[in-house]
Formats: structure tokens, sequence, C-alpha cells
């Protein structure tokens, strides 16, 4: 049986930082693909050159067009501008849109049957986009947000309660801003309700800092916005697909009905298999979280009404 091959569009931070761990995890034969002469190249080889050590095996190539890309059985695309300190995800949408529209085009008649894994900011808008552009069904065009809104959560419960981040679940709904719903009634601590572990008052300052995670690191790094958990959420995303894991992880999904909205991507959870986004799974909300869900919704629409498609 030959390798999977997976593809990465933009090999800045999150792309460089995603092929290091699909390497490390050996997921595939990857490709690398930039605008920027040479760069993808270099990185390639050098990550090439970590294989004795790392003790992978996998054709790693750079490249600044995409006929290396042909086959491809899933493709994350990162490529796009990141935030800078002040701006908001959504002052993105304008210049992102063009680069995924110009990356789809060339991606989709190359992979006709991969799946794509959105990054690029705005997320829920870009996902539309990719899905308009390339034609593909629903199920094989997914934005990862969830995945790491839920991670971060779970990272500060881990830090406020000093125990394994192993063993703490947790669940974040809605777009990938700041009007994302973290929803703590979900949260578990080795299969104990959150909720009975902490006060109220801990509990809410933490799903706002999860809520403003992003933008921490933002002020923080000043030059860019986080890459090692976001590059690390796209590929736990890569693994559930490639392995048919049948993972149930929130990711920014294709709704049609589903949650009461239609047309729109939101982040829900999903089981994410071979095929892609496989099932959404409905839940009960309360009044509370659907008019949190709804403010999101709202926003992620406000969105998409100034993309050009
Ligand atoms: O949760 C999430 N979904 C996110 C999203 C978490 C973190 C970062 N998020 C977004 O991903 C971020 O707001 C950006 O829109 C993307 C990529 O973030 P990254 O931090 O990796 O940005 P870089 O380091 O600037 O890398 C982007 C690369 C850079 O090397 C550009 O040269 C390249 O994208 N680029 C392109 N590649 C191919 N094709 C085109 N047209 C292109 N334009 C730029």
């Amino acid at each position: 049986m030959s390798r999977r091959k997976i593809t990465i569009v933009g090999a800045g931070n999150v792309g460089a930082f995603a092929a290091a761990r699909a390497s490390a995890e050996e997921l595939g034969d990857l490709v690398l693909v930039d605008v920027v002469e040479g760069m993808p190249q270099g990185k390639a080889l050098d990550l090439a050159e970590t294989a004795p050590l790392l003790s992978f095996d996998a054709k790693i190539v750079g490249a600044n067009d995409y006929d290396a890309t042909a086959d491809s059985d899933v493709v994350v695309i990162t490529a796009g501008l990141p935030r800078k300190p002040g701006m908001s995800r959504d002052d993105l949408l304008a210049k992102n849109e063009s680069i995924m529209k110009s990356v789809v085009e060339q991606i989709a008649p190359r992979s006709p049957n991969s799946v794509l894994i959105i990054v690029s900011n705005p997320l829920d808008a870009m996902c539309a986009v990719a899905k308009q552009v390339s034609g593909f069904p629903k199920q094989r065009v997914v934005g990862m947000a969830g995945v790491l809104d839920t991670a971060r959560f779970r990272a500060f419960v881990s830090m406020e309660l000093g125990v394994s981040v192993e063993d703490i679940a947790a669940l974040v709904l809605g777009g990938h801003g700041d009007t994302m719903v973290p929803l703590p009634k979900y949260c578990t601590v080795g299969g104990i309700p959150l909720e009975m572990l902490i006060t109220p008052e801990r509990l809410e300052a933490i799903v706002e800092r999860t809520r403003k995670a992003g933008g921490e690191i933002v002020a923080l790094l000043k030059t860019g916005s986080a890459f090692f958990s976001p590059a690390a959420s796209a590929i736990e995303m890569v693994k559930a697909i490639l392995k048919d894991k049948k993972r149930i992880l929130p990711c920014a999904a294709y709704l049609e009905g589903e949650y009461g909205y239609d047309g729109i991507y939101l982040g829900v959870p999903v089981l994410l298999g071979a095929g892609g986004v496989e099932k959404i799974l409905e839940l009960e909300l309360t009044d509370q979280q659907k008019a949190e869900l709804d403010n999101s919704a709202a926003a992620v629409k406000e969105l998409i009404a100034k993309l050009t498609l």
C-alpha cells in the first residue's frame, strides 16, 4: 500500500509546524506549498532531514506551484495573513478571501477526492469560500477552530485544578471569534462534571479567557498569531480522517437545518472519519446557550454577506 498524501498550503508558522507534527506522527507523504520562492522547498528539506532523528519515513517536498499536490488525501489550507495586535480575525476577510479562492482553484481539480481542512481566518467565512470554489460535497470541506478552542479551555482547566489535561473533556461551539460558545456543562474531569470541582466565578473566568485566548497570544507575540496549538489541532483532524478514527470533535461544519441554521459554517460536534464530516451531532441546548449560538451564527452570517462570492 502506498503512503497517504497530505498537502499543506501556506508554509508559514501554522503550516510549518503542522508539517512537523504530521511527519513526526508518520501520517504520510507531505507537500508544502507557499507563494514565497524557495521557502517551502527549504522547510521541506529541513524537515526531511529530521527523519533520521525522529525515525519516520516520508517523502517531503516543497513547491511554489500545485503539480506536486495531485491526488492528495487531505489538504490543510493555512495560506493567508495572520492577525496583528489590534486586529480582529474579521479584519482579514477581503485579503484572505482572494487568497483562499486562488488556492482552492488550484487544489480542487488536482485532488478531487481530498478532504479540505480550512485553517485561515476568518475561519467560518473561509470555509464557505472553499466549499463554493471547490464544489466539493459539504462532508469534505471542514474548518479547524473548535479543536483549538477546546484545547485552550482544557489547558486552562488543567492549570486551574492542577490535574492532567488527559482527563479533561470539554466542548466549545460556535464561530471562531469572540462570540464562540464554551459549554462548561459538557466539561468533565475524569468523568466528574467540572462544575462540581470549581467555583462559578473561576469557571466564568476560564470561559472568558478561552474566548479571548487567541488575542492574548497575538498581544504577546506582536508579529503574528498562535501557531503551535493551531497546527497541532489541524493535525489532530488530519489523523482522525486518515486513520478513519471516527473521532467526535468540534469542527466548523456546513449546516443544513441542524441547530436551526441553514447554509452557514459553524462550530458543532461532528464525527470525523475517512469521509470527512460523516455526521453532525445535535445537542439539546438551554435557552441561554441557544441565544449565544444565535449570536455567534449572526456574526458569521454578517461576514459571509461581505464576501464577494
Ligand atoms: O483557529 C484557527 N483556525 C487559526 C487560524 C489559528 C491560528 C492561525 N489562524 C489563521 O491561519 C491566521 O489568522 C492566518 O489567516 C492563517 C495562517 O497563520 P500563520 O500564523 O501560519 O501565518 P503566516 O506565518 O503568515 O503564514 C501564512 C503563509 C505565509 O507563508 C504566506 O506566504 C502564505 O501563507 N501565503 C500563501 N501561500 C500560498 N498561496 C497563497 N496565495 C498565499 N498567500 C499567502
